[in-house]
């Protein structure tokens, strides 16, 4: 298979992303496989370096700029491309990888561009990518599958324009301190705040409606630990065991292995069998719930009395060979360059799929 890996983009996550793609580029199998990165500036320029049939060395070999001839490391270190169009994807045999976020932190707009090209790509559709994204959508969807969150009230732009007043004080009503306020659109972290003081509610408010004309207020969960679970397949969904992201005082006392030194997972998470089967339901059946296909990485807040809340889906999650979603797979016996593999087929299915249906017409 001919992989075209797309990363960088116009988003908050350019580095992140770029991270990401040297991951897969250094973990991928080159006997079963070739790489053509396509580097996306932040300006929204599409860059194809040289076709990959090994690994680089360095990350920063992945920032490419447009030169004569594609060549990664040439005399003074830097790394060129040419400037190609999304038409350039469409061969037999080639499958896209698009470890970024949409253009403008929106998400399921890049899988929309390679539904209309009709091209295979790795991972969720338009419809799932873009419901993940929405923290208030995504919720009223999850709310109706009948899975457990915590309080939260939705604030729109008009409203808070014509009665702040009234919506301070129904959330007043509703929620109990700490509170986080966020943008609705979770393509980036930014606009989000953490109050503990009611006072501080209408400035935390105002700040989030400068990201968004979106805004979701909801109540945070004291001493929370964070647990999450990868999910991979179409029909056919596979549940991996939990994982929790370290803190501190988690620590103590525990055995499982730490894995990377700085993000601290803990794989598998201590908790109870009880809890550990009750997670994997509500994680498939937010998966399902968002006509998710290929993968997602589900995260949940547990409290100390071993309350489950449904935090988000995330359709795009970390993809190094340190984050948590490789890890659980890691750990299920499922090894990075397969993990690729494995996604690869999804894609590829989930293709032919929606092609068959479509010859149904
Ligand atoms: F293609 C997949 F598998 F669906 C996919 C897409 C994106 C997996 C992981 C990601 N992750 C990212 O793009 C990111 C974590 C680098 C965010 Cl920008």
């Amino acid at each position: 298979m001919k992989i075209y890996l797309l990363y960088g983009g116009r988003s908050a996550e350019h580095d992140i992303s770029i991270l990401s793609a040297f991951s897969l580029i250094q973990g991928v199998s080159y006997k079963r496989h070739t790489v053509v990165p396509v580097y996306i500036t932040k300006q929204g320029q599409f860059i194809a370096g040289s076709e990959l049939t090994a690994p680089l060395t360095d990350a920063q070999q992945l920032r490419l700029t447009v030169g004569t001839e594609a060549v990664f490391n040439a005399p003074d270190q830097s790394s060129f491309g040419r400037s190609i169009t999304p038409y350039d994807f469409k061969h037999q045999d080639s499958v896209v990888f698009p470890m970024l976020h949409g253009t403008n932190g929106e998400d399921g707009t890049i899988q929309g561009l390679l539904d209309v090209l009709d091209v295979p790509y790795v991972g969720d559709g338009v419809m799932a990518s873009a419901t993940g994204m929405d923290k208030i959508i995504s919720k009223l969807v999850f709310q109706e599958a009948g899975i457990p969150q915590v309080p939260f009230e939705a604030i729109l732009l008009q409203d808070w324009r014509q009665d702040a007043q009234q919506i301070l004080d129904r959330v007043r009503g509703s929620l109990l301190l700490p509170l986080f306020v966020k943008p609705a659109n979770a393509g980036s972290s930014i606009g989000i705040s953490m109050i503990d003081d009611i006072d501080k509610l209408q400035d935390a408010i105002d700040f989030a409606f400068r990201y968004d004309d979106r805004v979701i207020v909801e109540q945070g969960v004291p001493e929370t630990r964070e647990i999450e679970l990868a999910i991979l397949g179409n029909a056919d969904i596979n549940v991996s065991v939990p994982g929790e992201i370290g803190k501190a005082r988690t620590f103590y006392d525990y055995t499982a292995k730490f894995v990377d030194g700085t993000t601290k997972l803990l794989i598998p998470a201590p908790v109870s069998d009880t809890i550990k089967t009750k997670l994997q339901a509500y994680a498939k059946t937010a998966y399902i719930a968002l006509g998710a296909s290929g993968l997602a990485r589900v995260d949940f807040f547990l409290s100390k009395s071993d309350d489950i809340y449904l935090n988000e889906v995330q359709t795009m999650p970390g993809f190094t060979q340190y984050s948590m979603y490789p890890y659980l797979w890691q750990e299920m016996g499922l090894q990075y360059p397969d993990l690729i593999d494995e996604l690869i087929n999804l894609g590829i299915e989930r293709y032919q799929q929606r092609k068959q249906m479509e010859a149904n017409f």
